[in-house]
């Protein structure tokens, strides 16, 4: 069986994105965070339009799973494009934060406890309720880097070999709201590594850093 992904319209970013080619792993300090990582996301990122739209209810507003409306500490849960909802072995869903002033696992700190806790625990009972997997069978986690800098957190089937699931780029929401109960400013302190294509302007940015 064949199972394709349209992407349209698909921008040079998008092309590159899923083009085989060789990676490197990054070692970012929160130096080199502010220094390197965030001016250039500033400046680069892809568009998170549709992540308004979905929070606005202009776009996928009859596929919404659940919702907690609550400005602070809500979210909206939607199945992710990835995910036809024709079978649970490869379920997808993501959790999109309401706030807009949380790129990413980088600007986490302890005062974002009662939002994670929110989107871990009702979401993981929506998804129980709506599709009768249990907690126990999904791999709740954020990506370092994202793709989109607006905070979301992706819910996937434990048995399913997610994209975006391996050890360099999956953070376990679980650990994360640990981490941050250690210490509220965790995600300022700590290395943090990734993987970039060899194609990728960011890895350029470190290479001429001389940190990679
Ligand atoms: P990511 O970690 O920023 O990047 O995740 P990745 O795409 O490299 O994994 C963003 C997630 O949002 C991905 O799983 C996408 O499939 C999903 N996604 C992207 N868009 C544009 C949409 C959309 O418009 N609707 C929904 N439901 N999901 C989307």
């Amino acid at each position: 069986e064949i199972k394709a992904t349209v992407v349209y319209p698909a921008t040079e970013k998008h092309l590159q994105k899923y083009l085989r080619q060789e990676v490197h792993l990054v070692r970012e300090t929160w130096e080199d965070y502010k220094n390197i990582t965030l001016p250039f996301i500033q400046s680069q990122s892809f568009s998170i339009q549709w992540v308004y739209n979905i929070l606005e209810k202009k776009a996928e507003a009859d596929r919404i799973i659940h919702e907690n409306p609550d400005p602070c500490n809500g979210f909206v849960l939607v199945p992710d494009f990835k995910w036809n909802q024709n079978q649970l072995e490869d379920l997808y869903l993501i959790a999109l934060i309401q706030r807009r002033d949380v790129k990413s696992l980088r600007d986490l700190r302890a005062e974002h406890l009662p939002l994670l806790r929110n989107v871990l625990q009702e979401g993981k009972e929506a998804i129980a309720k709506r599709f009768g997997v249990p907690g126990s069978q999904l791999r709740i986690y954020l990506h370092y880097q994202p793709s989109y800098y607006h905070l979301h957190v992706h819910f996937t089937a434990l048995g399913y070999d997610a994209p975006g699931s391996s050890a360099e780029r999956a953070h376990l929401l679980e650990d994360v709201i640990d981490n941050l109960l250690l210490d509220a400013e965790y995600y300022q302190k700590r290395a943090l590594t990734f993987a970039l294509r060899a194609d990728e302007p960011l890895l350029k940015k470190f290479q001429e850093a001389g940190r990679v």
